[in-house]
């Protein structure tokens, strides 16, 4: 590069930094090879001559033009793709042609044009033979200066302008050329067509880039013996721009603007990727929490029906509890005296009154709430199913080459859930669940067994109460104080009586309710469980992405500003 001032270097130095910075940055994001390979290449040009670009498509006149520029028949022409490979023209004292890879050939000249700017021909952009555009877009991140050849007998072709958008997006300097003037009719033509040309460049790239009509066949021949044509071809209007409009200061600004323009592209090539990504996310993070809300409510509805069941069950207890006083209330008296002593006839009217069917009633109690667990169980796994494929999820086409694996395991994770949930729902068996939970609660679940054997307890207190009743009666009759059996003695008896059952009642009642709630509690919590379980693997991966993305969205937005203020003080270094 040629002899830098103080502030040049100053700047220069900046540059690099920053676009290592990006680079680093850049891959450790995962970008793609020939993203990354455009950028270190145009980093890499800083130190290399000033490159002027030659692009357009084939047969437009590239070779033509650069030999007119060169004043001889360097490159070969033909009006069928005779360029298959990149020619860089370089200045040397030793003419050599030689090839630093399969599509790039190296030509030295002793050509004074080449000692400050090298000039590179290439293929040019066909429809045709595509490879021939590959190869020349991935030249376009290198160049400082773009010369788009286009022809007066096709001008701005729409294979050109679509080719001018893919160059403007790596923020180039792009000069036109209008070449072939010599075969138009007249004035009129050509200014037709400079306006036509003009109109649709300045569509494209937002601003009025420089034209130059010109015939490269007439150069050529002006330079070759043939002087009178030299006006007519309007060749001198480039030469002058190329020599003197675009002096070594402003090839410098030019060669310095050029890799930032590189890395703004790529910045925001990949800001985009990130902001697509987010914006997947946001769809991800939403229905994750809908999700969350959704067994929210599930846990708060079933602890709530639940509370409502076991109330049920209690209500069933307490009202065994009320027959068992009017039982004690109608034997334990004076009057059933006789009633009293026969103890098995006592026990059984016990059992058959008071008790009766309060164990199966409580059983069947159980069996309900088991039931609808397992229903609203079936529930939630479906309203999973229902969310997932609710179409908020659907793949986004517009996201075209993704980088990383962000897609694959998005998808991967989603499908899962899917596949799970559809798999729960599908094969759900109530019956075999509902066993499950009942083994599972076995010790719940055999506390409405104990009922039965309470009843028994109570039978047994009825029995006790019955024989020492007797045992009373004989002794009362012994004594023949029949009053104070009346009077104080039953009383007693049936007061002491009622309380014992009372506190075994309540004591069934408390036990029955404790661990029915604790392991009904476990179920519910059980089944939640296993959802967040199926989701977690999403739901971590959703949070992990947005945080990821939203820190490298972040970044590069950044490193676009830097860019973009250290090209604005490139372009008007006097600030
Ligand atoms: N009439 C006329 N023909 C030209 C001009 N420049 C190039 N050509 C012809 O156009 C054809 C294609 O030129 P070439 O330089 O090979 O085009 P490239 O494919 O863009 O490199 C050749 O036959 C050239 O002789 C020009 O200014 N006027
Ligand atoms: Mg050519």
């Amino acid at each position: 590069m040629e002899i830098l001032t103080k502030k040049q270097q100053e700047l220069l130095s900046r540059e690099r930094e920053l676009l290592n910075k990006l680079q680093i940055t850049l891959v450790k994001y995962g970008i793609q090879e020939q993203d990354q390979k455009a950028l270190a290449e145009s980093i890499h040009q800083l130190d290399d001559f000033f490159l002027l670009v030659v692009v357009g498509e084939f047969n437009a006149g590239k070779s033509a033009f650069i030999n007119a520029l060169l004043g001889d028949k360097i490159l070969l022409e033909g009006v069928t793709p005779t360029t298959t490979k990149v020619n860089i023209l370089r200045y040397g004292e030793e003419q050599k042609l030689s090839s630093v890879s399969e599509n790039v050939d190296v030509l030295v000249l002793k050509s004074p044009y080449l000692k400050e700017i090298s000039i590179v021909d290439t293929p040019g952009t066909n429809a045709i033979i595509r490879e021939h555009e590959e190869i020349t877009s991935l030249f376009v991140p290198r160049s400082d200066l773009i010369l788009f050849v286009t022809s007066a007998d096709r001008p701005f072709t729409e294979s050109e302008r679509i080719f001018l958008e893919k160059i403007q997006a790596w923020g180039k300097k792009i000069v036109l050329v209008i070449n072939k003037i010599d075969i138009l009719e007249g004035p009129e033509a050509l200014e037709e067509i400079e306006e036509f040309v003009a109109e649709n460049a300045k569509k494209v790239l937002k601003t009025s880039p420089e034209i130059f009509p010109l015939s490269s066949l007439q150069a050529l021949k002006a330079k070759g013996g043939e002087p009178s044509l030299w006006v007519e071809s309007r060749f001198e209007a480039l030469e002058t721009y190329i020599l003197e409009t675009l002096d070594q200061e402003s090839r410098l600004i030019l060669k310095l603007l050029n890799p930032l323009g590189v890395g703004k592209h790529l910045s925001q090539q990949y800001s985009e990727f990130f902001e697509n990504r987010l914006t997947m996310l946001k769809d991800d993070l939403a229905l994750i929490g809908d999700v969350e809300d959704q067994l929210g409510i599930f846990q708060k509805d079933m602890l709530e029906g639940f509370q409502l069941r076991i109330s049920e069950i209690s209500k069933i207890l307490l009202e065994m509890e009320q027959r068992g006083e009017d039982f004690f209330t109608e034997y334990i008296r004076l009057a059933r005296i006789f009633d009293l002593v026969k103890k098995e006839k006592i026990q059984t009217i016990y059992e058959e009154q008071v008790v009766a069917d309060v164990p199966d009633q409580v059983e069947g109690k159980v069996t309900a709430i088991i039931d609808w667990l397992v229903d609203n169980n079936l529930r939630q796994w479906q309203a999973i199913t229902d969310h997932i494929s609710s179409g908020r999820l659907k793949h986004k086409d517009r996201m075209v080459g993704d980088i990383g694996n962000f897609n694959y395991d998005r998808n991967r994770l989603i499908t899962s859930i899917r596949d799970e949930a559809n798999r729960v729902v599908d094969s759900y068996d109530k019956v075999r669940e509902a066993d499950e939970i009942a083994r599972r609660s076995q010790n719940a679940v055999a506390a409405t067994a104990a009922i039965g054997a309470g009843a028994v307890g109570l039978g047994t207190l009825v029995a006790v109460l019955a024989t020492t009743m007797a045992a009373d009666v004989t002794g009362i009759l012994l004594a023949g104080v029949m009053a104070a059996l009346g009077l104080f003695i039953i009383p007693t008896r049936r007061r002491n009586a009622k309380k014992e059952m009372r506190q075994k009642v309540k004591a069934m009642r408390d036990q029955l309710s404790e661990s029915l709630s604790g392991h009904f509690n476990q179920e519910i919590e059980r089944s939640l469980q296993e959802i967040r379980d199926t989701i977690k693997p999403y739901t971590r991966f959703v949070r992990s992405e947005n945080e990821k993305n939203t820190t490298a969205l972040k970044t590069l937005k950044k490193f676009n500003t830097e860019i973009i203020n250290l090209s604005g003080e490139i372009e008007s270094p006097g600030k």
